[in-house]
């Protein structure tokens, strides 16, 4: 009796200690660090099953690699025609020295991209390359091309070929804020065009410039800079970036924001949309897509679009956005290809990029006292997404 009263209070003991055991280990389970709530909210996964691992390696090409006396920078994306490869590029004057925005002049250089040209260069290995001259010159004394064209991207579409590049008038009166300059680097610049029928030229240009900076006070009131465009369904989406400054308050109590991100941080990237090469562009509502980007690289990738982000709270990033719209990272932590432009894998563009294919590799600019360009390579492609998907899928 006495024993069979023992083992039913034991056992009573064993469920309870039970009970309060599994009830612990339930509501530890529910306990989560911030950086594990993190990781589930986002979409990103390990890199053993992630499409987006990769690692840019840099090597160096003949050409238009360094050379002394001569600044190449901001390369296009890249295109293949009939089995040659073909990128466009800045190239500024070499016999023109660089004396910064305060010295500069009708004959000295403010920066290394000013008073440039759009040249071009091929290759058939995409190692070697040969310069071919000049694509798109400055416009006409007075225009809005005419102090310098430069950071161009390509786009081919109804069997012509597009250029679209930054274009600067003049040289920014310079404004000194306790001698420091303050300011963009021209005169509010413009988004120019140029089309041709065949990669080599000639270039007609456009006579209208393509975008132009918002009001005063927006998001890219202050500059338009580095095109670059994916077509989806028949649209042309030029993203681009700027640096404008937004009438945006931030709550300084939070303790997270001081004052001086009241202004966006020195880039960030938005898109307009078009239904035809030529435009009008609109620009999206929803602009600035991407918070801290800079030298805007964008491919078109399955469905979406992905952009590499070198700059901001997010850089060295990929992000994604399946509707081109809304990016969120999914891989962070690469070394950047500064200033890249891809060759973007099988359809690089064309009147319709979807599904888009990845990319592979491009070029991509060094900065110093002669800008040159080198090549990037990745595992961006989506075959290497499917093989991964298969793997996790198991
Ligand atoms: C680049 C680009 C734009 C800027 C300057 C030349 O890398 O962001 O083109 O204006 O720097």
């Amino acid at each position: 009796m006495r024993k069979n009263a023992i083992k039913r209070i034991n056992i009573k003991v064993l469920v309870f200690l039970l009970f309060i055991g599994g009830a612990s280990c339930y509501s530890q389970r529910k306990q989560e660090s911030a950086a594990y709530k993190r990781f589930r909210a986002s979409k990103l996964r390990f890199d053993k099953y992630n499409e987006f691992n990769t690692k840019f390696s840099f090597s160096d090409i003949k050409g238009i690699g360094y050379e002394e006396g001569v600044t190449r920078r901001d390369p296009s994306s890249i295109i293949k025609i009939e089995g040659v490869y073909y990128v466009w590029y800045t190239r500024p004057p070499s016999n023109v020295p660089v004396v910064g925005p305060k010295a500069a002049n009708d004959s000295l250089r403010a920066f290394h991209w000013d008073m440039a040209s759009i040249y071009y260069a091929t290759s058939k290995d995409g190692y070697n390359w040969k310069e071919q001259g000049v694509a798109v010159d400055r416009g006409p004394k007075g225009s809005f091309d005419a102090r310098s064209v430069f950071t161009p991207d390509i786009l081919v579409a109804n069997n012509k070929y597009y250029l679209f590049y930054q274009a600067a008038g003049s040289l920014k009166e310079a404004r000194w804020n306790g001698g420091k300059f303050d300011g963009g680097d021209f005169n509010k610049n413009k988004i120019g065009m140029s089309w041709s029928d065949s990669p080599t030229g000639p270039w007609h240009r456009w006579e209208k410039p393509i975008l132009e900076v918002g009001p005063e006070d927006s998001w890219d009131g202050e500059v338009v800079h580095d095109p670059t465009l994916v077509v989806r369904e028949g649209k042309y989406w030029l993203y681009y970036k700027s640096a404008g400054r937004v009438p945006w308050k931030p709550n300084i109590s939070d303790g997270v924001f001081t004052k001086e991100y009241a202004d966006m941080p020195n880039a960030v990237i938005g898109v307009a949309i078009a239904d035809k090469p030529e435009g009008p562009y609109k620009k999206s509502v929803y602009n600035p897509v991407l918070i801290g980007g800079h030298e805007c690289i964008v491919w078109p990738y399955r469905k979406g679009v992905c952009a590499f982000l070198s700059e901001g709270p997010e850089a060295n990033s990929i992000q994604y956005a399946e509707d081109g719209i809304n990016f969120y990272p999914v891989k962070h932590g690469l070394e950047k290809p500064e200033a890249g432009g891809t060759y973007r894998v099988g359809n690089f563009v064309d009147t319709d990029s979807q599904p888009g294919q990845g990319i592979t590799w491009g070029l991509s600019h060094v900065l110093g006292k002669w800008n040159y360009l080198r090549r990037f390579d990745c595992d961006l492609s989506i075959q290497k997404g499917d093989s991964i998907n298969r793997e996790y899928e198991k």
